[in-house]
């Protein structure tokens, strides 16, 4: 059985840590009422946040913890686990490890490890940059296995990154790692743009695909953009996909019509697929 969750911002960045929950708790609430049976958390400052808090309230709605992303490290703060520059690597790894004990404390088994990588600044330094990456992720994956959790790494489109852009190129990377608890996140907006064949794609990593991230090309809810999610699901079935299917979109026209509009559809085509 595929499961649901969708993907939630929280907003200790803005807000006081008790008003950032309290939007949560509301969220949470709408999801839980649609009946998703997840929610995976995309935290700004998991301190702040308090895993305890989290863990009850998301308990206390009946829903789990799909999995926690770490890109906001990056995107946020600017720093990344490839970055050659060692302070600023090894600040980059002790956020993702918070990020792992949060994530490990509120019940998740999975840490995703995306844009944390960051970007190569000159091509000729691409070789550098993966074999810092590797490292990161090695060390990262140590402490994750300690907790009995998995990274995922994710192939994210060219636009916001030159490391990892297909499935294939994530295959390679976790091939040769020391550890087996590295696996493999598909996101279906990053493969409409990056991969030729979506399908095709999918098979190739196999069980190797242990997080799905559902967005239509446009980053809106799926249905309201132009991928067949009708192959992906498929495709899914044809490799015995089954954990969860984690909506990643935009909150257009609001976060309650989005999560509507995920849960209708993509119940729609696992009931008819
Ligand atoms: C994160 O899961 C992702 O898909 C990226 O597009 C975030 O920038
Ligand atoms: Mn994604």
């Amino acid at each position: 059985m595929k499961k649901l969750s969708f993907s939630i911002q929280t907003a200790e960045g803005t807000l006081r840590p008790r008003a950032a929950r309290k939007q949560l708790d509301n969220m949470l609430s709408v999801l839980a009422k649609l009946r998703f049976d997840g929610v995976e958390l995309m935290p700004y400052d998991c301190n702040k946040l308090g895993s305890r808090e989290v863990s009850e309230l998301i308990k206390s709605y009946g829903l789990g913890l799909s999995a926690v992303g770490t890109g906001i490290i990056y995107a946020k703060r600017g720093l990344s686990i490839a970055d050659t520059r060692k302070n600023v690597r090894e600040t980059a790894i002790k956020s993702v490890n918070e990020f792992l004990d949060f994530a490990g404390k509120c019940g998740a088994p999975i840490l995703i490890i995306g844009l944390v990588r960051g970007k190569v600044p000159d091509q000729s330094l691409s070789r550098k940059y993966m074999q810092l990456f590797r490292e990161s992720v090695e060390r990262i994956a140590e402490s994750a296995h300690d907790r009995s959790m998995i990274l995922v790494v994710e192939p994210i489109n060219r636009y916001e990154t030159n490391m990892i852009n297909t499935v294939e190129d994530a295959l390679e990377f976790e091939k040769n790692l020391r550890h087996d608890n590295v696996k493999i996140l598909v996101d279906t907006f990053h493969m409409n743009i990056e991969e030729r064949d979506i399908s095709e794609a999918l098979i190739r990593g196999g069980n190797t695909i242990k997080h799905v991230h559902l967005a239509d090309s446009n980053r809106l809810a799926p249905g309201l953009g132009h991928i067949d999610f009708r192959e992906v699901i498929n495709s899914l079935n044809r490799i015995d996909y089954e954990g969860y299917l984690s909506a990643e979109v935009m909150l257009k026209p609001s976060f309650e019509e989005a999560a509507e509009y995920t849960i209708r559809r993509i119940n729609k085509l696992l009931t008819n697929t």
